[in-house]
């Protein structure tokens, strides 16, 4: 035992000064994507907006790029694009928290105006508990230190609670009998659990008889978020908002994606239903249908809007990531809306993402021939924010036909990759792509015919994506619920090893990690292309380099960052 002890040690001191000496040369480093300075980093925690300040707490290994001492390193923003680093907010410390200061969530009391943090320790018995932290120095704007309620754990275990599977608290939300309720991630039975506390003063909390909400077709829900959206307008809610409607959604984090569903909340009696629960179609509502995973969003006051975020992991290997010398980075915030059909969300980068955008150029209506690529140069194509408008000929009967409603979008993008030639698709964006094509990430739609309409796929195809042989090139694919015979619309955030589309106005999401050995800095281009057998038209291309996000370490003296 003590052996291990003394070798664990060890391997943290090697990775500690492998860490301290990262490559020089950082081609997959993004340039506007979060990430911390160095190391590793996994699960968005508490997002908030506070006093004219966004804060955003992750998960964080402080000494090296694989998982491990995870820590909330804490930085804040004035627009959520450019950050500023600050210390560490909560370390693991305290024997309800020494193996690790695990996801949680931020509050904002209403009246005090304060913001609290809930979040799971890792305690010195290897269990799951539930601990809260608040500013230490309400007057300082940045909240830079926490400290940790003596009165923690203030949830624990017990009453068949799997301790080992118990955490990650939400945002807490209060109901017109002014009762704070709160969930937390389990699994009770074997099922995926939101396991429901309730609390009159935020410390002292009561489990409810019954979960809010459990799946018996899924395993362990991490991450759970909970929160109502407006079936009307354009405006996000504070998650105790109470009012007309509105719809619930909630989101649990299981084999290794987020899954979400959409419901109706009775808060009388705690009571959630969902329209079509977890697991009950074949097609399932994500978030992402790439990487992302362990998300979380919240309400930002400021500007009546709720914002996800969500972490994406690596696709290289272990030792690629010491060598890098980090490990993760989190998604563009998003903008989440029920869209107009009341059956899915719809998600769009933070329109603060545009002051980024640079040199631009534009194109218009393009006819793309069956079979043929074309470049599209005058950009920066390794840093780029690129949108298009897809029109696509009159079409009926000719088209392929498929039985979308038994088939996983996924599968049938890795059957028909972007090389399998089809009528209607594959067309789209070919990204970071060597000058000769030999690396390449394609993003593209394929049109078939279903049962009762015509179906657009989108596919992320990874797997020509870098020369490199221990990555991750595995293929994405979704359905977009939009009818092809109006214009199909793409976006494509591409820096430099990460590639994020959102399909449709944002209603199929997907994001890749990819590592070009070729096509990186000014070596990557990025093309239009189309290997259907029927030509499609670009009715709109617009394309912008894309500026680096300022984000830096905090010091005293150092000029605040702004709009
Ligand atoms: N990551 C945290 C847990 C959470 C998991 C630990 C999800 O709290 O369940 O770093 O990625």
């Amino acid at each position: 035992m003590k052996g291990s002890v003394f070798w664990t040690f060890l391997l943290h001191i090697i990775l500690f000064i492998h860490g301290n000496k990262a490559k020089a040369s950082q081609p997959y480093r993004t340039s506007y994507h979060f990430q911390p300075p160095k190391n590793w980093m996994n699960d968005p925690n508490g997002p908030m907006y506070y006093k004219g300040v966004y804060h955003l707490f992750y998960q964080h290994n402080p000494y090296a790029a694989v998982a491990g001492n995870i820590s909330w390193a804490h930085s804040i923003s004035y627009n959520l694009i450019d950050w500023m680093h600050l210390d560490n907010a909560i370390n693991p410390t305290k024997p309800y928290d020494i193996n690790g200061c695990w996801s949680g969530s931020a509050t904002i009391l209403p009246g005090v105006k304060k913001p609290i943090i809930l979040y799971t320790g890792d305690n010195f018995k290897n269990q799951q508990v539930q601990n809260l932290a608040v500013p230490k120095n309400m007057s300082d704007p940045l909240l830079r230190e926490w400290v940790k309620s003596g009165r923690n754990p203030v949830m624990t275990p017990g009453n068949g609670i799997d301790p080992m599977m118990y955490r990650d608290p939400t945002t807490a939300w209060r109901g017109s009998d002014k009762i704070w309720r709160v969930i937390i991630g389990g699994q009770i039975n074997g099922h995926g659990t939101a396991i429901l506390y309730k609390s009159k003063d935020f410390v002292n909390w009561i489990r409810s008889k019954n979960p809010l909400h459990s799946s018996n077709k899924t395993g362990m829900w991490e991450c759970p978020d909970f929160y109502p959206v407006s079936s009307r307008g354009k405006k996000g809610l504070d998650s105790s908002f109470k009012g007309r409607d509105t719809k619930h959604v909630l989101k649990a984090s299981f084999g290794d994606h987020d899954y979400y569903v959409i419901g109706n909340y009775e808060s009388k009696m705690d009571r959630y239903s969902a329209d079509v629960d977890f697991m009950d179609s074949i097609v399932q509502l994500r978030y992402d249908y790439g990487m992302f995973y362990a998300s979380k969003s919240f309400y930002d006051s400021h500007k009546k809007r709720r914002i996800l975020w969500g972490w994406v992991t690596e696709a290289d290997s272990k030792s690629d990531d010491i060598n890098k010398g980090w490990s993760g980075i989190q998604s563009i915030p998003r903008t989440i809306l029920l869209d107009k059909t009341g059956k899915q969300l719809v998600q769009w980068p933070i329109k603060e993402l545009e002051k980024l955008r640079a040199r631009q150029v534009s194109l218009h209506n393009i006819e793309i021939k069956g079979g043929t690529v074309f470049e599209i140069s005058g950009i920066t194509a390794s840093q780029a924010d690129v949108e298009v408008l897809f029109e696509l000929p009159r079409f009926k009967d000719q088209i392929e036909l498929m039985d979308t409603k038994s088939v996983d979008p996924q599968q049938l993008c890795s059957q028909k990759n972007a090389s399998v030639r089809g009528v209607l698709g594959p067309f789209g964006l070919l990204v970071l792509a060597s000058n000769d094509l030999t690396e390449q990430t394609a993003i593209f739609f394929r049109i078939f015919k279903g049962y009762d309409k015509f179906v657009v796929l989108m596919c992320s195809d990874q797997s020509r994506s870098s020369l490199k042989r221990d990555v991750d090139k595995k293929i994405f694919g979704a359905f977009v619920d939009v009818d092809p015979s109006q214009k199909i619309s793409l976006r494509t955030l591409i820096d430099r090893s990460t590639v994020e589309s959102f399909g449709g106005k944002g209603k199929a999401c997907i994001t890749a990690r990819v590592y070009p050995e070729l096509a990186i800095d000014n070596k990557s281009h990025l093309y239009a292309f189309n290997y259907g057998t029927r030509s499609v038209r670009i009715s709109r291309l617009r394309a912008w380099s894309m500026k680096k996000a300022q984000i830096v370490e905090f010091h005293e003296g150092r000029k605040p960052l702004v709009n």
